[in-house]
């Protein structure tokens, strides 16, 4: 496997320079980070439910038949600095029933916050954007919001929120959401990042898109040369923004003895489409064990992963046995070691998982897990039928 890395200190030296690049004059679209994350579901009451009890997430705000809306209902929910909106239809027909057809449940937008959305909704749509929407003032007592958005791979869209004059509870036409129901958090604190996997031959096209139409730079990249024979196939950039708030790793499907995962995602979500969610915790051993208590299930790695752990990462803060239990992975690169676990897919269809990270130091994306990574989603598409 061709593996190449560039930290983003490294790459201040470079010419995709993230500095030189993304100076603040010359960062056309500044981010402040993710936003919210909306997905399309069948029953946006009983997801709540699921992302309150397994993953301690937070009731924050509600708009449906109650707030005056006629044809859809969203459950907002915050842990942290994350927000997840679940919207489903009340009706039949329509954008949202034709994408839960589709693509079954799935993240529709990724959004992301901006001081300022028409400007983010001019700059890359004048580069190439397919729009979404217009740049549209929505305001209620608390003040206004300004949102606009663009197409990109698939189906899936990111909408620009601008928020400077909001202190409502997540936007315009929401109430509070008032819950007896308050499963704790579990320590899930940001959006790490944000995976798409896009059709064979189709990732260069998006980093394109990313690079060009929103400026952001690639930070890292690998290629499936001899793995692809033993494990699954399949080729990730990950794109950056100036920043670093904001990563998207982009992946396609390889030929390979077996059956790309990539490919039995794009089978059964028709599609490109947002593979996983990657979610930071600072303490991911608490973080993983709330989760596995709450009936989360994660991918399993055979324990030999661990027998040759220390020589290959080094000195680490945590006890190996601990982490062995709970089945972590670790991986270390130059700036220094990461922590991670995926859970199984989360929805029916073989589409979205989540990961939980936890960096110390390390800002790749655990290339030496992939291995045991990818061996392990093999045994699932296996049980599947799909290899
Ligand atoms: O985001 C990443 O790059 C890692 C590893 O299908 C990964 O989380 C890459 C591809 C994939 C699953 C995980
Ligand atoms: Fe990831």
């Amino acid at each position: 496997m061709a593996i190449e890395t560039k930290n983003l200190k490294e790459l201040q030296n470079t010419e995709y320079s993230l500095k030189k690049i993304f100076t603040e004059a010359e960062d056309f679209l500044p981010l402040l980070g993710t936003d919210y994350i909306e997905l399309y579901v069948g029953n946006a009451k009983q997801a709540a439910h699921y992302y309150k009890t397994a993953f301690g997430f937070q009731s924050e705000a509600y708009a449906g038949l109650e707030t005056g809306l006629k044809d859809r209902v969203s459950y907002v929910l915050k842990q942290d600095k994350i927000r997840l909106v679940l919207t489903s239809p009340l009706g039949q027909g329509g954008d949202i029933n034709k994408h839960i057809d589709v693509h079954g449940d799935a993240v529709k937008i990724v959004a992301l916050w901006v001081e300022d959305a028409t400007k983010a909704y001019e700059e890359t749509t004048r580069r190439g954007a397919k729009p979404y929407m217009e740049p549209t003032r929505e305001e209620d007592e608390h003040g206004h919001v300004i949102r606009s958005g663009i197409y990109t791979y698939g189906e899936t869209v990111h909408i620009f929120v601008e928020r400077k004059n909001y202190n409502g509870v997540f936007l315009p036409g929401y109430q509070k959401w008032e819950s007896h129901y308050n499963p704790e958090p579990v320590g899930l604190k940001f959006i790490d990042h944000v995976v798409g996997n896009v059709g064979w031959n189709e990732m260069q096209t998006w980093c394109e898109f990313y690079g060009k139409v929103m400026g952001f730079a690639q930070i890292v990249s690998f290629a499936d040369d001899d793995i692809s024979t033993e494990y699954t196939a399949l080729m990730s950039k990950v794109m950056s923004n100036g920043n670093g708030r904001v990563k998207f790793p982009i992946n396609e499907p390889a030929k390979g003895k077996k059956k790309s995962q990539i490919e039995e995602y794009l089978d059964f979500y028709n599609g490109p489409g947002v593979q996983h969610i990657a979610i930071a915790t600072d303490d991911i051993v608490e973080t993983v064990s709330k989760m596995r208590e709450r009936g989360v299930e994660f991918l399993y790695v055979p324990e030999t992963y661990y027998d040759d752990l220390l020589e290959r990462v080094g000195d680490i803060d945590e006890d190996v046995e601990v982490l062995k239990k709970h089945g972590i992975l670790i991986d270390r690169d130059e700036e220094g070691y990461l922590l991670q676990l995926f859970t199984k897919n989360i929805l029916d269809r073989p589409t979205m998982f989540i990961e939980i990270i936890q960096r110390k130091g390390a800002q790749s994306f655990g290339v030496g897990n992939f291995k045991a990574l990818f061996e392990s989603i093999e045994r699932e598409q296996a049980k599947r039928g799909t290899l």
